[in-house]
C-alpha cells in the first residue's frame, strides 16, 4: 500500500484539483510519549508496532502559514530564513506536499516558525507536519476530522499523529494494512498539577536520526521482541494511573518505558547511544533526588536530553536543583 492510496481512501477518490482558499494556517503543539512509539509495522505508512501515549507541550510546535504564489516551485521559510530546496528538510517537505497535488499544478509560499528549541530533541518533525497538514485542510476548505488529519500527518511522520490534541493523547496503532484504524484520539482528563521539565543538556548534533534508529532496532535488537509486551503493561498501567492521579505510578512507568526503549537501542548493533556524560549525570541526579524523597522522574526520547516530570508542589525545589531547566505547565497553556 502506498500513501497515494491512503490519500485516495480520505478524500474518496475525489482529491480537490487546487485549493479553495488563497491562504491557510493552522498551529499544532509537540508532544513528549510518556509510552514510547519505537518501531514500524509499516515503513511506508509509518503505520507503529505498538501503540503509544504522550503529552502535548500547549505553547511548543509549530504554526504554518501558507499562501498560494503565482510561481513554478514552492518557497519554505523556517523561522523568516528561506530554505533551499534541495536541503533534506524541504524535500521531505515537497514530497509530502505532492501527496495532495499529484500534478503538481499549484505551488506555496510555506513559512513556518517553530518555537521549539530543536536541540533538545522535541520532535519538531510531530507538530511540523501536524499543523502542515492542518494547515493544508484549512487551504482546501477540506473540513477533515482531526481523526483523518492524524492518519494523514502520520504519512509525514509517526509522531505526528498525536499532535492534533492538547492533554494526553493516545495513538492507536490499528491492525488493517492500510491503517485506516492507525491515528490518535485524546483522553479526556486534566491534570493541572502535571510539570514538564526540559533539561537541555547538550547541543551536539544526533548521531542518527530516529527514523534510521528504530528500523536498526527492530532488524537487529534481540531485545525488541520483549518490546510490544511491556508496551501493552505500560499503557495499561498509564492509563490507570491517569485516571486515579497516581503521579509515582505515571511517572515511574514513563521513566522505565523510555530506558527500556534505550536498552534495545543498546543493544543493536551497530549500537545507538543517544545519552551523553550529561545524561547519565542528569539521570543519577533524579535517581538521587527520589532516593531523598522527592518525587521526580524522567523520560528521554531520540536524543541526549531529558524530561522531568513533577507536580506543581516540587517546583521551587526542583528549579533550584536544576536551575537552566524550562518548565511547562501542561495543562495550563
Ligand atoms: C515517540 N520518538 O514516541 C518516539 C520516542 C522518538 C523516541 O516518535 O519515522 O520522528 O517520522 O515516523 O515520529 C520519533 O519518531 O519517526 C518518535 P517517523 P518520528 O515520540
Amino acid at each position: 500500500m502506498k500513501k497515494a492510496n491512503v490519500i485516495d481512501r480520505i478524500f474518496h477518490g475525489g482529491l480537490p484539483a487546487s485549493p479553495r482558499n488563497q491562504k491557510g494556517l493552522a498551529f499544532a503543539p509537540t508532544n513528549i510519549a510518556l509510552c514510547k512509539y519505537w518501531g514500524k509495522r509499516d515503513i511506508e505508512l509509518n503505520l507503529p508496532v505498538t501503540s503509544s501515549l504522550s503529552i502535548a507541550l500547549p505553547d511548543k510546535g509549530t504554526m504554518t502559514y501558507l499562501s498560494l504564489q503565482d510561481k513554478a516551485t514552492d518557497t519554505i521559510l523556517v523561522n523568516d530564513e528561506e530554505i533551499a530546496l534541495t536541503t533534506p528538510f524541504a524535500e521531505r517537505l515537497v514530497c509530502y506536499l505532492d501527496l495532495f497535488r499529484p500534478k503538481k499544478n499549484w505551488h506555496l509560499h510555506i513559512d513556518i516558525k517553530i518555537n521549539i528549541p530543536i536541540a533538545a530533541g522535541l520532535a519538531s518533525s510531530a507538530s511540523g507536519f501536524a499543523s502542515l497538514v492542518a494547515a493544508l485542510n484549512d487551504l482546501g476548505a477540506w473540513s477533515l476530522t482531526k481523526q483523518q488529519l492524524s492518519i494523514l500527518a502520520r504519512l509525514g511522520s509517526g509522531s505526528a499523529a498525536r499532535s492534533f490534541w492538547m492533554g494526553f493523547v493516545e495513538w492507536n496503532a490499528g491492525v488493517q494494512s492500510d491503517g485506516m484504524d492507525s491515528f490518535a484520539m485524546p483522553l479526556d482528563i486534566e491534570w493541572p498539577e502535571l510539570r514538564v521539565g526540559i533539561l537541555t543538556l547538550s547541543n551536539k548534533e544526533k548521531p542518527i536520526s530516529s527514523r534510521e534508529a528504530m528500523q536498526r532496532t527492530v532488524n537487529s535488537s534481540v531485545l525488541y521482541s520483549a518490546w510490544p509486551k511491556k508496551i501493552a503493561q505500560d499503557l495499561a498501567i498509564l492509563k490507570q494511573a491517569i485516571h486515579v492521579k497516581n503521579f509515582s505510578l505515571l511517572a515511574g512507568t514513563a521513566e522505565s518505558n523510555a530506558l527500556t526503549m534505550h536498552a534495545t537501542m543498546l543493544s543493536s548493533w551497530p549500537p545507538i547511544c543517544y545519552s551523553l556524560p550529561e545524561t547519565l549525570a542528569a539521570m543519577r541526579k533524579v535517581w538521587e533526588l527520589r532516593h531523598e524523597g522527592l518525587e521526580v522522574y524522567f523520560t528521554q526520547d531520540a536524543g541526549p536530553n531529558l524530561k522531568l516530570l513533577f507536580l506543581e508542589k516540587n517546583q521551587a525545589e526542583l528549579t533550584e536543583a536544576f536551575p537552566d531547566m524550562e518548565v511547562i505547565s501542561v495543562f495550563e497553556g
